[in-house]
């Protein structure tokens, strides 16, 4: 494996950043998951485009232009012959000292490109459908930490991995400051009711999740109708069907929240039209390497 750390690469054991980097002391840094199927970056653009608007909603200046991140991405892809890869790309405000003052990160920021080959979920998973359940770790309030900046620290996330796998499940719900659903830990959530899509909107905790916007889109072209609407855990128990998106995850169905089958119990027939025409366009659309 060749990691790409400020313009070179490294080999697995040898990809190393200081133990001053404010991304390790402080989570001070953003990050994007992407992914490339068939040598096909998906949705490379509004990846960089959202890396780009976390750093600046931080004032991390990155040390690259939109356009060296991208060619920096299809090299590390090229470099690292992958055909099907997940991509992590990070930017931290690089070396300070021990305060928390980022003034004091004198360097410049840190930027860090790993690809690897996908932890895919099992297949079953896909067939099946998953079941979650609703924890009590809530996203931040979008005064506290906007829940749109896709920032290193992502410990609520994490607290609400551990509450669901505590209580055996594998997924959780996370909820917005004001008791809605906002949505899982690293993806969004939606819900199918007599035929139409519903999502959670974009503000308080809910992250504008580039599957989401696609799943939009591909509902809206099969004329579905779509919304984006506060949703509360009972809606979400009544629904006829439900799922979540994700880079990683891409669509995965949810047949079970809090102990309450969702609609049949199986994945739902929206859910796997959506999920099929997912897959057609992950392998039509994207930026060739
Ligand atoms: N919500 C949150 C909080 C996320 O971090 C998504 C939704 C889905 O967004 P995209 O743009 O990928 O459709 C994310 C995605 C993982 C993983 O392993 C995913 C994310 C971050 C870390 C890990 O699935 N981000």
């Amino acid at each position: 494996m060749k990691v790409y750390i400020n313009g070179k690469f490294y080999s697995k054991n040898n990809a190393k950043i200081s133990v001053f980097d404010h991304g390790l002391l402080y989570g001070d840094g953003v990050f994007e998951g992407i992914r490339s199927y068939n040598r096909l970056v998906f949705k490379l653009k509004e990846h960089i485009d959202r890396l780009f608007e976390s750093a600046h909603s931080l004032m991390i200046k990155i040390p690259l232009t939109k356009r060296q991140m991208t060619e920096a991405v299809i090299e590390t892809l090229k470099a690292n012959r992958l055909n099907d890869a997940y991509i992590r790309l990070v930017v931290t405000r690089g070396e300070g000292d021990l305060g928390l003052e980022p003034r004091k990160c004198l360097g410049r920021a840190s930027v860090i490109i790993i690809a690897d080959k996908i932890a895919l979920y099992p297949e079953k998973l896909y067939r099946q459908g998953l079941k979650i359940i609703t924890v009590p770790t809530i996203r931040n309030h979008p005064e506290a930490l906007n829940p749109q900046v896709k920032s290193l620290n992502y410990l609520n996330n994490i607290l609400a991995k551990i509450e669901a796998n505590n209580a055996g499940y594998q997924e959780a719900i996370m909820l917005d400051s004001m008791g809605y659903i906002a949505e899982c830990t690293g993806d969004n959530l939606f819900l199918v009711k007599n035929q139409q899509l519903y999502t959670p909107p974009q503000c308080m905790g809910t992250l504008r999740g580039i599957t989401r916007h696609t799943v939009l889109d591909i509902a809206r072209k099969l004329s579905i109708l779509t919304h984006e609407h506060v949703l509360t855990r009972h809606e979400l128990y009544i629904a006829d069907e439900s799922f979540l998106t994700g880079t990683a995850a891409e669509i995965v169905p949810v047949i079970c929240v809090d102990g309450r089958r969702i609609g049949s119990g199986k994945p739902g027939k929206i859910t796997r039209l959506l999920m099929q025409e997912f897959r057609k366009l992950t392998k039509t659309e994207g930026v060739r390497y």
